[in-house]
């Protein structure tokens, strides 16, 4: 992979020497490096999944008209985000197809910074949820039709579903797999949840990041405060509590994604009140009064909707998520089945937290 990263490095940066190259970064999709010039530059460089992505350069249009509109309303604003910008080579292009087909790119790379799967501390929680309230304030006025849907059927929890009930694959007969499949049996009922608050049009429709979890957010290296929010992969039209939810999902289980055990996955309630609190600090406006009921439920529906793309994943050979072995998938959908049970364990404390952090913060920034 190193070659083809130096021909498509001579395409974006042409005559210029490379100092380093190195993979960066534990996404589950694309393949990241960073990339130091001689010069002293530094980029972020990507390979979109062609198995994942199946028009990439709709990806790239809509990553273009994203940071454009961040651009433009950058500096109205009392909170500052750094912006990545998207890096186009001498004939002003901004994406290289390679022989296999598969879409690379180049962005910026935003210095004196570090991502963390995890929080563990309300403070880091709360400034999470302010940076996606700021990131949804800056994308309520962007016209959803103005980005292109990258992933047809991303987030609709019971197209997921219809494709696990016509899987060919048969159900391994290991207790993790049987455990998997009987949680999916018992929860399969409100896999509609949200998008029948969205026929019902009592949800918030606008642009969304898709994919908030925390790894998505640079922190200064003493992590005193976020300084960006990155991979616009699945920014396009959304519901925002898609985005509240994937975030909350991440955010509140400190023990992380890629344990081996679901024991001991707690959705903790701390962290919970403060993202909440930061996010409600910056776009309690957008909330609609369905928002505001779904929240909880709609958490628990995300934390089922990954553990089912996990596990369906593992069942047909492991070609979406990104594995170092087999299993790897099988659990990752575990660790979520377990949060969405712990969340059905803590179901009226994060309602009354939620209430509580509505009356309290919500108000008072409406
Ligand atoms: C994938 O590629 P990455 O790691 O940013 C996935 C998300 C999941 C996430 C779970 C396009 O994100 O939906 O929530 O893994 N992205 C896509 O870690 O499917
Ligand atoms: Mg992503």
């Amino acid at each position: 992979m190193k070659a083809d990263c130096r021909n498509v490095l001579s395409f974006f940066l042409p005559g210029v020497q490379i100092h380093e190259l190195k993979l960066l970064g534990q996404g589950n999709v694309n393949d990241t490096w960073y990339v130091a010039t001689k010069g002293g530059d530094n980029y972020v460089l990507q390979r979109l999944n062609p198995a994942v992505f199946p028009d990439p350069g709709l990806v790239q249009d809509n990553l273009g008209t994203l940071t454009r509109h961040l651009q433009s309303i950058a500096g109205q604003d009392r909170e500052r985000y750094e912006i990545l910008q998207v890096h186009r080579n001498p004939e002003a292009e901004d994406r290289y197809r390679s022989p296999d087909g598969a879409c690379w790119r180049l962005c910026s790379f935003i210095n004196n910074t570090r991502s963390l799967n995890t929080v563990t501390t309300v403070t880091l929680a709360r400034r999470i949820g302010r940076a996606l309230g700021w990131f949804h304030q800056q994308t309520s006025s962007l016209d959803p039709a103005s980005l292109a849907d990258t992933l047809p059927g991303f987030h609709i929890t019971p197209l997921y579903l219809a494709r696990y009930d016509n899987l060919p694959a048969a159900c391994p007969d290991s207790r993790e797999a049987v455990d998997c499949r009987n949680f999916i049996q018992q929860h399969r009922a409100g896999a509609a949840l949200l998008e029948n608050g969205r026929k019902q049009r009592i949800i918030r429709e606008q642009v969304i990041h898709g994919d908030p979890k925390v790894a998505n957010f640079l922190f200064s290296m003493d992590t005193s405060r976020v300084v960006s929010l990155i991979d616009f992969d699945t920014v396009k039209p959304g519901l925002l509590l898609h985005d509240i939810s994937d975030c909350l999902r991440s955010c509140c289980n400190p023990r992380g994604e890629e344990i081996k055990s679901p024991d001991n996955v707690i959705f903790e309630q701390p962290l919970f009140a403060a993202m909440l609190e930061g996010y409600l600090a910056h776009a309690a406006d957008l909330l609609l009064p369905g928002d505001e009921e779904l929240l909880v439920d709609s958490v628990h529906l995300i934390c089922f909707e990954l553990g089912l793309r996990f596990y369906m994943d593992y069942l047909t050979g492991n070609q979406y998520f990104r594995v170092e072995h087999p299993g790897q998938n099988l659990f990752r959908a575990r660790v979520q089945f377990a949060l969405a049970r712990s969340i059905e364990s803590q179901y009226s404390e994060l309602q009354g937290i939620w209430q509580h952090t509505l009356e309290t913060v919500g108000t008072v920034s409406r």
